[in-house]
């Protein structure tokens, strides 16, 4: 007996990567239903290789008698009908920015923090971080149990997917205009992406940083230790998957190139490729389509007493949102809920 599960924004690029890992996981689904936006109504989204669903209207769904429901609308759609699946008795797990920061709301990171998803029950929404965020904490977690992470400066380079399917279409009509001496009108991105990188991801805050590097830094102490600096710079770069990010961290104690990478392959979620030699490590060309967070490049940073430089890849719409979302509703099948139609039958 399984859950019946809603998908909110099922057409997006994580919508769905939210489906596919869904079902190539075999999540214990009775019924699924997909979500979207009354544009798309009638359209279909793919379920597993021979089934599709037709798409219904998020606007006027009831979400009575749905177990869980896993959104990535965009965080204003997510504002309104996330406390309103909630409020039907729905488990939400919210891949926008919406309710991240939310005292009451749970920012999880299965292999970092399971145990936060315990306070889901105050507002019955559960947020998925921001996928920079994810795999960043994935990398660090295991450093900082062994050697407690001071400060982290980050650079990201982020794929154009993580923008949504039309800054996909940008990249590739830019690429295909300059190739034919076409003119080229900027639209999802403030400059040209094709063969060039923007360091400006999400609006500018007061400070002169941009979202994207502030969630990075509120999202990492949320998630990880409040006491943790971080400093991000977040780059979007002509790539279609797979967000990179070159991260150095500073320890308060001793630390080892041995004992980090020893302490990495052990770590779940990680996958340790570094080998020192030509293609001796992973880039985001190879990570689309794969689960683990990838850690390359493991060297010491002489420039401080105790600190560590790594190269991390991973594919942004799957660990950074969909797989990080169903994980996350493993987590609460494992431990916490149980199938309406099972409680149902159960409380006869
Ligand atoms: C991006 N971080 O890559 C966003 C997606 N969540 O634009």
């Amino acid at each position: 007996m399984g859950y019946r599960v809603a998908v909110v924004g099922a057409t997006g690029n994580v919508g769905r990567e939210m489906l596919t890992t869904l079902h190539e996981r075999e999540f214990p689904v009775d019924d699924v239903v997909a979500l979207a936006s009354t544009r798309s109504i009638g359209s279909e989204v793919s379920w597993g290789e021979d089934d599709t669903l037709k798409v219904q209207a998020l606007d006027t769904f009831s979400f009575k008698g749905i177990d869980i429901a896993l959104f990535s609308p965009g965080a204003k759609v997510s504002a309104v009908h996330a406390p309103r699946a909630a409020a039907a008795g729905t488990v939400v797990i919210d891949n926008t920015s919406q309710f991240r920061m939310d005292p009451d709301v749970p920012l999880v990171v299965p292999e970092v923090n399971p145990k936060a998803i315990a306070r889901y029950t105050k507002r019955n929404i559960i947020a998925n971080p921001n996928c920079s965020t994810i795999q960043m904490v994935v990398a660090l977690k295991p450093l900082h149990d062994i050697a407690r992470i001071k400060r982290v400066v980050v650079a990201t380079y982020q794929s154009v997917s993580g923008k949504g399917k039309e800054a996909m279409d940008e990249l590739f009509t830019q690429t295909r205009a300059i190739y034919v001496n076409d003119p080229i009108k900027p639209e999802q991105f403030t400059k040209r992406i094709a063969f060039n990188v923007i360091p400006h991801i999400d609006v500018f805050m007061e400070d002169g940083s941009t979202k994207e590097e502030w969630k990075m830094v509120v999202e990492t102490r949320k998630i990880l230790d409040p006491d943790i600096q971080v400093s991000a710079t977040c780059v979007r770069v002509p790539v279609f998957i797979g967000h990179a990010e070159a991260i150095n961290v500073e320890f308060e104690d001793e630390i080892s190139v041995e004992r980090a990478r020893a302490a990495l392959k052990a770590a779940p979620g990680v996958t340790v490729i570094d080998h020192r030699v030509d293609e001796g490590y992973v880039t985001p060309q190879e990570c689309a389509g794969e689960d683990a967070v990838f850690v390359s490049r493991i060297r010491k940073d002489p420039t401080v007493k105790h600190g560590l430089t790594l190269w991390v890849v991973a594919d942004n719409l799957r660990k950074g949102a969909a797989l990080n979302a169903v994980q996350i509703a493993e987590l609460l099948d494992r431990d916490y809920l149980e199938p309406a139609e099972k409680k149902r039958l159960g409380a006869r």
